[in-house]
């Protein structure tokens, strides 16, 4: 994992090569485009329903049942070509098809469709994987094979021995002072754990839960406390707030940026790691995402209280704390040392973060001295939540508060809805019905896709209206394979899924399959290890540069902050499930 270039080198709106000739561009929509791409995983009955169809074949299909009997005949949509992709398809809209059961679609002059289920818990199994793929990540416990099955594993990195760098000395705690900092998850493909990329990733586990409490009480996930009276997706979160909360400085209330080795590891197990573990420099922006996550953790997890009396107002004080010290210190950014070689998860944009914080602050405590800072102008950059943006973050929490902070809330509605309009227009003209931009295929795509979905969500919970689910659906759809790579991009899930993740267990585990339920970071054009993967990528067209091989840290990398929206996006469509009117 090469999470330092993340930011740096996210590439600027790709300028499509120009498909020269008729055979240049069906070279490079190579992979699988003579096929019908549906949703590998199935669809709810009362589902958007789509399937991409290759505009070579006839221009009417036909659904079939497990019997071969045709259940719907339809007319394809007009034939347009996606320039992500260089294909020309046709849509096959066969939404009205609600019966649960499993089907293939056949269009004449093509092969038939992979068969694909209608069923009322389609992503119930892909929810949970999604959820468990975090206790896989977590750090300081044994998982045996009665939680993780062909991936046991003892425990590592207890980071109950932890030095403070000398970046991150202080008067009580000067450089090499040993502190205890265990749990957590690590990161991602590598074994390193950072607050910045915390924050988002554990806000939005504690937001899917918060938003939909019935479909996630009643998820079992199989988590080592399974069975203690919590549920298991707050139970998983858990894991991490614990270790948030001790990587803030009880002296003066900052919070360390990571807490890393000084260079990645090899593609080993955990357990075969015993380099010495630092806390690295207290920044504005882990001040601030600690202070948003521990306000949002204080509020939404107070209901479990019972479970560690007292929880929830330590964590609200924690945050309050960090606040305070952001305020005193309001532009520290991450510099990385010279003798530390991990991910940096810089941002020198921190009036998101001010922003975010403040809104969990607010909706937190009610306190007015919140208000102005969370409102504090500034536009997000983006169309949806990143670990680098998250003002949005904040809008999502206030347009829950209409009752204590109506104000607060109605802006931040009027925030969402209009965010979410841009998406749904890229959506409505989409040849593959796609909210997604070219310049959204960047390294993590596949995560930029699901806080999209967020969005969307967002704006169907506010307003009822359908076509925001609906085009959330469509990115669920892409990233479970009806794109024209012609494959899931969640292991373990769909016909044809990733096997070789940048993932170090999987590497190393000596298991064939890999780590299941991890969503991959995605096609990502800008192919910044492109000179270590020998394997080459088939194409530089946004949507087709993915690699699936484990070289790939900028395509086929896993990481807690692209999960977390997929757990969030699975979670809402089962639990929005409503008869179509
Ligand atoms: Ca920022
Ligand atoms: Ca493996």
């Amino acid at each position: 994992m090469t999470r330092t270039a993340r930011p740096a080198l996210r590439p600027p709106t790709p300028r499509l090569l120009a498909c020269a000739a008729a055979l240049l561009c069906a070279s490079q929509a190579a992979g699988a485009a003579d096929a019908i791409q549906l949703n590998q995983l199935g669809y709810l009955p009362e589902a958007h329903k789509l399937a991409a169809v290759p505009a070579a074949g006839a221009a009417r299909f036909a659904i079939k049942d497990g019997a071969g009997k045709t259940v719907l005949e339809g007319r394809l949509g007009a034939a347009a070509t996606w320039d992500a992709s260089g294909e020309a398809v046709r849509l096959a809209d066969f939404s009205t098809l609600t019966a649960p059961g499993s089907y293939r679609i056949a269009v004449d002059g093509l092969p038939e469709s992979k068969p694909f289920t209608i069923a009322p818990d389609a992503y119930r199994a892909l929810d949970a994987a999604a959820i468990r793929a975090f206790t896989f990540n977590r750090a300081g416990i044994a998982l045996d094979r009665r939680i993780a099955g062909a991936w046991a594993r003892p425990a590592a990195h207890p980071d109950d021995k932890v030095l403070v760098h000398k970046s991150a000395a202080s008067a009580e705690r000067p450089a090499g002072t040993v502190i205890s900092s265990p749990k957590g998850w690590y990161d991602a493909g590598d074994y390193n754990k950072y607050i910045v990329n915390s924050g988002i990733s554990t806000w939005t586990l504690l937001t899917a839960y918060a938003h939909f409490p019935d479909w996630f009480d009643k998820l079992a996930v199989t988590v080592p406390e399974s069975g203690n009276g919590v549920p298991d997706l707050v139970n998983e979160t858990l894991w991490n707030l614990d270790w948030m909360a001790t990587m803030q400085d009880p002296a003066d209330g900052g919070v360390y940026h990571k807490l890393t080795n000084l260079r990645f590891d090899g593609m080993v197990m955990p357990e075969a790691v015993t380099e010495p573990r630092y806390v690295v420099q207290k920044t504005t922006a882990a001040a601030l995402d600690f202070a948003a996550t521990m306000a949002a953790a204080s509020r939404v997890l107070a209901r479990f209280d019972q479970q560690s009396p007292g929880r929830s107002a330590r964590w609200l004080a924690a945050a309050e704390s960090a606040w305070r010290w952001a305020r005193e210190n309001p532009a520290v950014l991450y510099r990385q040392p010279e003798d530390v070689l991990t991910g940096t998860y810089g941002d020198d944009k921190i009036d998101d973060e001010f922003s975010w914080a403040a809104a969990e602050l607010l909706a937190a405590t009610g306190k007015a001295e919140y208000r102005a800072p969370a409102r504090a102008a500034g536009q997000a950059r983006k169309t949806e939540p990143d670990w680098g943006d998250v003002r949005m973050l904040g809008w999502i929490t206030l347009a829950g508060q209409d009752k204590r902070l109506p104000q607060d809330a109605a802006a931040a509605r009027r925030d969402i809805v209009a965010n979410a309009d841009v998406l749904l227009a890229r959506w409505k003209a989409s040849p593959y019905r796609l909210s997604m931009s070219n310049k959204d295929f960047v390294w993590g795509s596949n995560a930029v896709a699901m806080n999209q979905a967020i969005m969307l969500i967002q704006a169907h919970r506010l307003t009822a209206r359908r076509d925001y689910l609906d085009a959330a659906q469509s990115l669920l759809d892409y990233t479970l394979g009806r794109n024209p790579l012609g494959t899931s991009y969640v292991t373990g899930f769909g016909a044809a899924s990733p096997r070789h993740p940048h993932h170090r267990p999987s590497v190393a585990d000596g298991v064939a399959a890999p780590v299941p339920g991890w969503l991959v970071g995605g096609p990502n054009p800008g192919q910044q290890d492109a000179s270590g993967c020998k394997a080459g990528y088939r194409s530089k067209l946004p949507a087709l540069s993915w690699l699936d091989d484990d070289c790939s840290y900028a395509s086929n990398e896993v990481a807690i902050n692209w999960n977390a929206p997929l757990v969030y996006v699975a979670g809402a469509l089962q639990a929005l499930q409503a008869p179509r009117r």
